[in-house]
């Protein structure tokens, strides 16, 4: 296995002091920096006011682009959830391993204890590594199977983690709890906690039979299984309790969890792996945050990530660690209004494009996809402010934090990643990736290069056939687009005209694809 020994590097290190906040001790510092990545749910590539949203002001994640770098090139790996969370945070591409699709609440660990991931670099470095809000990455040994009244295992901590306090898999999916290192957080006896995604347990409501009791969100589509505070869910759930999630609090109780670490924080650096809930589905913000927007709740929870992001920056300034802290902003895929639940997202965008002017969306394999915001914030080594238009890819975060923690070899740590990117995301280059690879919904692959987008044909529907208005791409066409001013015109398709670069492109998918078997 690729892994590295912290001695080599820690030992080099120089020990300058950063003085913490007034009445704290001061941390010895060294040339490693801390790492909060704030990952957010289907945050649309237009949804952030530094990228041209409207009606609504993301101040906070403004004021990081504004001071660091703002990628308009940068993919996530699929345009769903738990494959672009597989390849994040393992460096290895989602097509390379069965059990990667989006993820039941009760799937078993999607990552296997004992694959490497990026918390495992982390830790190796020596740093102390956590993570909050969004898992969506399955959880014990057998799907199913899990026993939700005891420890879960394997968790978190078998891949890396030492902290974790995390939703299952998502807000629209039960079990409806947080689940603190492996164990239900505030654990109700009263109230034992049953799971099913086969079959409702006798005598609970749901939301197909009890709309009555759907007193805070009503669904559009899909999630008229059980309800939990009002909203209906994917999946069977019974018990909880006093368990159970508020969802207009998952944002405040993610946040103190976080913030709370950071205070916390000794003389190690840390990892923090931060992934909201916002603006995924069910969206039902805090209500100091509603009607802030003119949107309703999907702008609203845009509004609430971004008090997200400030209070973390501002524990991160208490703490003294800001200058030496790398701060990532992205989203695991694109933009989706209507993803299942009748919260007028469509009616209210006034304007709002949260795709950023591109085609498709969540699920898609056109740009909207998996092009997502990207922010880059490291006060210490990125002085200059910069918008940086090289395409960059998700693929590469194991192996940039490599680079980060002190990995200096040059070696690749992950299956799929280059450490060589790191130059990029620091700053320190504003050359292109030679290619990106997403994956959609249904597998199609796309492959980008700074000159050409090439979409596989495979097939399928041409909208997103269970609600959401979106185009998926699918055609039994290959399809193949040409960079123009910056962008991938996905308007004409010039397959016909450039047999040259089709096939080369062809050869080239075929090529990352087939190093599957190396
Ligand atoms: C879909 C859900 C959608 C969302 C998505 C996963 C229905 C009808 N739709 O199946 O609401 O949960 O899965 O989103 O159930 S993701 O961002 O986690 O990939
Ligand atoms: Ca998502």
């Amino acid at each position: 296995m690729n892994r590295f020994n912290v001695g080599v590097f820690a030992a080099a290190c120089a020990l300058p002091l950063f003085v913490g906040a007034e009445g704290q001790k001061p941390r010895k510092a060294d040339a490693r920096p801390n790492v909060v990545l704030i990952y957010a749910d289907d945050l649309g590539y237009g949804d952030l006011s530094c990228y041209g949203a409207r009606n609504v002001a993301t101040p906070n994640v403004d004021s990081l682009a504004a001071n660091g770098l703002r990628f308009t090139q940068a993919h996530a790996v699929a345009s769903t959830s738990t494959p672009s969370r597989y390849s994040l945070l393992t460096g290895e591409y989602p097509f390379r391993r069965r059990g990667t699709d989006v993820a039941a609440g009760d799937a078993a660990m999607i990552i296997a204890p004992g694959q490497y991931t990026v918390a495992d670099v982390f830790k190796e470095a020596g740093y102390r590594t956590a993570a909050f809000g969004k898992w969506h990455l399955g959880l014990g040994a057998v799907s199913g199977a899990q026993d939700w009244n005891a420890p879960i295992e394997p968790a978190l901590d078998d891949i890396g983690f030492d902290y974790s306090y995390i939703m299952a898999a998502t807000a629209d999916r039960v079990p409806c709890v947080f689940i603190e290192n492996g164990r239900v957080a505030n654990y109700d006896a009263s109230a034992p906690i049953y799971v099913s995604y086969r079959q409702n347990f006798e005598g609970e409501p749901t939301g197909r039979n009890n709309p009555e009791l759907l007193y805070n969100l009503k669904h559009s589509h899909g999630h008229d299984m059980s309800i939990v505070n009002g909203i209906g869910r994917i999946g069977y759930m019974k018990g909880g309790g006093k368990a159970l999630w508020k969802d207009e609090n998952i944002a405040d109780s993610i946040t103190a969890h976080a913030v709370d670490f950071i205070k916390k924080s000794g003389e190690e650096p840390f990892f923090i792996y931060f992934a909201t809930n916002d603006v995924h589905v069910p969206r039902f913000p805090h209500e100091r945050f509603r009607g802030v927007t003119g949107m309703g709740h999907r702008g609203d929870a845009i509004a609430q990530f971004d008090w997200c992001v400030g209070q973390i920056v501002a524990a991160l300034k208490e703490r003294g660690v800001l200058e030496n802290t790398l701060l990532i902003v992205s989203s695991d895929n694109g933009a989706v209004v209507d993803d299942g639940y009748a919260d007028r997202a469509e009616e209210l965008l006034n304007g709002h494009d949260p795709m950023g002017g591109l085609r498709g969306g969540k699920y898609s394999t056109f740009e909207a996809g998996t092009r997502v915001p990207f922010i880059v914030h490291w006060p210490a080594q990125i002085k200059s402010a910069a918008v940086c238009d090289a395409l960059v890819s998700q693929i590469d975060f194991l192996d940039v934090m490599a680079v980060v923690a002190g990995h200096k070899d040059g070696s690749r740590l992950s299956p799929d990643g280059s450490p060589a990117e790191a130059e990029v995301w620091l700053g320190r280059s504003n050359k292109s990736r030679p290619f990106t690879v997403g994956m959609a919904a249904n597998h199609t692959l796309s492959l980008c290069t700074p000159e050409w987008k090439y979409i596989e044909p495979k097939g399928g529907p041409k909208m997103v056939p269970w609600g959401p208005k979106i185009e998926t791409g699918y055609s039994t066409e290959p399809q193949l687009f040409k960079m123009v001013h910056g962008d991938f015109d996905e308007t004409v398709n010039v397959a016909g005209e450039n047999a040259d670069a089709l096939s080369a492109l062809q050869r080239m998918l075929a090529e990352i694809r087939a190093a599957a078997d190396r």
